[in-house]
């Protein structure tokens, strides 16, 4: 006889995009960053596709990597990320945008 099994509850993973680079250390930080909160994100590598910077100015107004958006929220780049970590709120943003 076959077990009868319980569906669990999905755990809700927040979409995240980041804008970067590899080679850029404010892109590393806010990956490291984001690796202590969540499990995954969308990276967009504007070296190997390079047509998608414009696409990331377009959304971010900004010109620099990482630009980081949270359930389609623009956040801004890791000093941003940064700072909502140390004022306490990026728990709360990533819980809010979690589906
Ligand atoms: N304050 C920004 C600094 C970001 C920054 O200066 N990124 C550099 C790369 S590490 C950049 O995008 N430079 C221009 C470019 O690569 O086109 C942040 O914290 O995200």
């Amino acid at each position: 006889m076959v077990a009868p099994t319980t569906l669990g509850t999905i755990p809700s993973v927040p979409v995240i995009e980041m804008y970067l680079r590899h080679t850029c250390p404010y892109c590393v930080m806010a990956i490291r960053l984001l690796s202590s909160k969540v499990l995954e994100w969308t990276e967009i590598d504007i070296d190997a596709e390079p047509q998608r910077r414009q696409e990331m100015i377009d959304r971010s107004g900004r010109y620099t990597v990482p630009q980081i958006f949270v359930g389609g929220t623009h956040v801004g780049g890791f000093d941003d990320l940064y700072a909502l970590e140390s004022a306490g709120r990026l728990d709360r943003l990533l819980a809010d945008a979690s589906s």
